[in-house]
């Protein structure tokens, strides 16, 4: 098929799965083209079938806001008729289902029918998109795509309790490409990080509030009582300055290591004996996936969709959110004997195992056929 993706081009996880999804209908034979502002980080490669088409909205001093919906509107109309494409998979429901809703009229007026799907990622819908000022709009994109599809099965309940959704969503899961880490990472480069004796705590994220850094901070205070160990903090964001000032007034500057944006995640992951997620809220949890996949047990909160993934007492441990003194027991439990640590680290693999691409990629195809189908 020839499909256009609309996505955020960031590190953010919604990006990266809609930049890894595409590449790998890509390596299945369909054509794909990303409409986006940027080319998303984790496309490297463009070639016969996957084409980046770049959005732009030209400064006009008029504008307090640029209207970056009606530029990517207008651009998809655009790309859907030069190169024939037949769908339309937008991620993420602000602005992108609105902008693709808008195209579909258009191109209707023109005689052209474009199924659209729409995929929920989660602040989408739990932080942003249940505003008052975005609900209204959310509520219709949603109810005029073809097909919705959300992450986990707790984003599709989220979402039913927030909005007067009368679509059906499809849950498909976050996934990796399991074929990649068939074979143990070689260039592991461990000892440039910490001392021999020291075990490695990772966190990855985009250092927002709903991340609750500061929490990752005191938790990894706790457990470097106990055990010898260094903190890497990966990503970029607000909160980032005030968990450096955090880690200076608890005397464990040189214990945190802040290693900003990182494109090479699994690189830092194949050194990691740990991975800390304490949000607030989360649809999926990408990042404890990508850790899991990499051996890494994860110490988790137990909101959203992260159940749903990080498996209690099996991949790792999860405790409520803000519950720190019971986060960094269990990460001490886990740590502490390295054959306990051991058996973690396989349970996490395996764990991880069950969202392998080629198992999720026949669930987004059949809904590709499905919405087709609808034309
Ligand atoms: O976590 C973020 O703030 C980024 C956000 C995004 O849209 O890029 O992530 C959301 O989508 C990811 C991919 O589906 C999920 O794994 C994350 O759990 C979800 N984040 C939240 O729900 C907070």
């Amino acid at each position: 098929m020839k499909i256009a993706i609309v996505c955020y081009p960031t590190f953010g996880g919604s990006g990266v799965v809609a930049t890894e999804l595409g590449i790998a209908l890509a390596e299945r034979g369909h054509e794909i083209h990303f409409v986006t502002y940027r080319q998303p980080v984790r496309l490297e490669l463009l070639g016969n079938n996957i084409h980046f088409h770049e959005v732009n909205v030209p400064d006009y001093p008029l504008f307090r806001y640029q209207p970056y919906e009606l530029a990517l509107s207008s651009k998809l109309v655009d790309t859907i008729k030069m190169y024939d494409i037949e769908l339309l998979h937008v991620h993420y429901a602000i602005p992108h289902a609105y902008a693709g809703y808008m195209a579909k009229k258009m191109l209707k007026e023109e005689g052209i029918y474009i199924p659209m799907v729409t995929t929920l990622h989660g602040t989408d819908i739990t932080l942003v998109g249940n505003h008052p000022f975005y609900k209204t709009a959310v509520t219709f994109s949603i109810n005029k795509s073809d097909v919705v599809t959300s992450v986990s099965q707790n984003l599709k309940e989220q979402t039913i309790d927030f909005f007067n959704v009368h679509k059906d969503i499809v849950v498909i899961p976050n996934f990796i490409d399991a074929s990649k880490y068939e074979e143990d990472y070689t260039d592991c480069q461990r000892s440039l990080m910490a001392d021999e004796n020291e075990k490695i705590i990772t966190h990855i994220s985009n250092h927002r509030k709903v991340k609750r850094i500061a929490d990752v901070v005191k938790i990894f205070e706790k457990i470097q009582k106990n055990i010898p160990a260094k903190l890497m903090m990966v990503g970029e964001g607000p909160e980032r300055e005030p968990a450096e000032a955090l880690a200076e007034s608890l005397g464990i500057k040189d214990k945190v290591v802040f290693l900003g944006n990182s494109n090479e995640i699994d690189r830092i992951l194949c050194f990691s004996d740990l991975f800390l997620l304490p949000s607030e809220s989360e649809s999926f949890g990408l990042a404890a996936l990508e850790a899991m996949i990499n051996k890494v047990p994860v110490i988790s909160s137990n909101v959203g969709g992260i159940p749903e993934v990080n498996k209690d007492g099996i991949s790792g441990f999860l405790k409520p959110v803000g519950d720190i003194e019971g986060m960094a027991q269990k990460a001490i439990d886990i740590l502490k004997d390295d054959s306990v640590l051991e058996e973690f680290k396989i349970r996490a693999r395996k764990t991880a195992l069950n969202f392998d691409i080629r198992n999720i990629l026949p669930l987004y195809e059949e809904v590709y056929e499905k919405a087709y189908a609808s034309r």
